[in-house]
């Protein structure tokens, strides 16, 4: 762990309180290994140029490095070539590339779009707006009280003329992680097109997108330790040729007449103008990183870790966890009676310990919970049982501190 940990130069910086950092907000973003960084800073040094336009060896060398990454990325995924891995800004784009290029012109009044209750507002609001201009019918299939998907809610969902079917591999609120080859077969087997956010799917779980049998997976790289910025979607190579691009301009394109034009092969069909190239070779180093620890180890420390962090903030007096999960992503959700959660999130702020509050993006699951804000921890497998044992500890200051008299 020590060795793991001094990978991360920023978990060594101290605060401003002059103590050390605990981080605890690795669902909004993890942190960064130096690996990452020094390739950053290796290709504005040693490689800059814009891709698949130069002839010069700086151009053909920043090719090069940005598709190496592609082949990283799909291979990382289980992506069986790729050109099934368009480079995205993240999560948010990706998904919002399928509404607008995949779902939008097909979808038809009376269709349905299928959602999860747990989705965060990028595979919620995307699909809201889709189903709303085309006349289509949102359905959200619910969850139980134990944080999981309701299966029988599910099954319901599909059985109409359910399009599209889009849902979180991993809750960022309860860290539930869904059973999605099951669903999306079921999905499949329904006639739907199924989308998966992986957000927080790629940083926690191995994933396979072949495996899991999804026509689109999406996914962020600086929750997975690459580059703000960067990201991807995986489209089975079908869906994505006879889909019309998402954005329009320079490097998409095949041939520009003056009343039409016709478009790039894929993955370029998809990634108009100049890419944020160092992010997707930065993403690269980041997925050489995860493989060199090994996404399985990753997976089992993280989720042992989310488990144990529940257990513990669970025998503080007046703290809820949501979520009662055999097994979990990072994010460990809770509130405590009598204190805000964000008011909690400040205070813990001045010892040093980062964690998210709000409504965590996710406010259509938040009305289910019954709570308009949260306060969430989430873990990466660079985080200790002794810094959950620094949270535990803050939480009880901060108990005496708002509840004192
Ligand atoms: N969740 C969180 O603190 P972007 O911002 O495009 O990289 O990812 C959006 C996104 C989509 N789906 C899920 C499940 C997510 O968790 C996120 C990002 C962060 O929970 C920021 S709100």
């Amino acid at each position: 762990m020590e060795e793991i940990r001094q990978d991360f130069p920023i978990l060594h910086e101290p605060t401003p309180g002059g103590g050390r950092l605990v981080y605890l907000d690795n669902a909004a973003t993890s942190q960064k290994p130096r690996s990452v960084i020094d390739a950053l800073q290796d290709y504005y040094e040693t490689t800059n140029a814009n891709v698949h336009r130069g002839v010069h060896v700086l151009a053909e060398k920043a090719t090069q490095a940005y598709e190496d990454a592609r082949i990283k990325v799909a291979e990382f995924i289980g992506a069986p070539d790729p050109r099934s891995v368009i480079f995205t800004r993240g999560t948010t784009e990706a998904i919002n590339l399928v509404a607008w290029s995949w779902a939008r012109p097909r979808l038809r009044p009376g269709d349905r779009i299928v959602v999860t209750r747990m989705e965060h507002h990028s595979n919620f609001v995307p699909w809201q707006a889709m189903a709303r201009a085309a006349g289509a019918e949102l359905v959200i299939a619910d969850i139980r009280d134990d944080g999981t998907l309701d299966p029988d809610a599910f099954q319901r969902a599909l059985d109409g003329p359910v399009k599209l079917v889009a849902l979180a591999h991993v809750s960022n609120v309860l860290g539930t992680v869904n059973p999605v080859a099951d669903l999306v077969a079921r999905a499949r087997e329904a006639g739907a097109v199924t989308v998966v956010d992986g957000a927080q799917g790629t940083p926690h779980v191995p994933v396979d997108v072949e495996a899991i049998g999804c026509d689109f997976y999406a996914l962020s790289g600086h929750k997975m330790l690459g580059p703000t910025g960067s990201g991807a979607l995986y489209g089975r190579l079908e869906r994505l040729e006879a889909m019309e691009p998402f954005l329009y301009g320079g490097e998409m394109i095949s041939k520009v007449h003056d009343d039409h034009s016709t478009w790039a092969e894929i993955p370029h069909k998809f990634e108009a103008g100049t890419p944020h190239i160092a992010g997707a070779i930065g993403l690269g180093e980041a997925v050489d990183y995860l493989r060199r620890l090994g996404p399985d180890r990753v997976h089992r420390w993280e989720s042992d870790l989310a488990t144990y962090t529940a257990a513990r903030l669970r025998e503080v007096p007046g703290v809820r966890v949501f979520g009662d999960l055999p097994e979990r992503g990072g994010a460990v959700s809770f509130v405590t009676e009598g204190i805000h959660p964000h008011d909690l999130a400040q205070y813990l702020d001045q010892l040093g310990i980062a964690i998210r509050a709000g409504h965590l993006c996710a406010q259509p699951l938040l009305r289910r919970l019954g709570v308009t804000a949260v306060s969430r921890a989430s873990v990466a497998f660079y985080n200790t049982a002794e810094e959950i044992g620094l949270l535990v500890d803050g939480l009880h200051r901060a108990r005496s501190f708002f509840l004192r008299g």
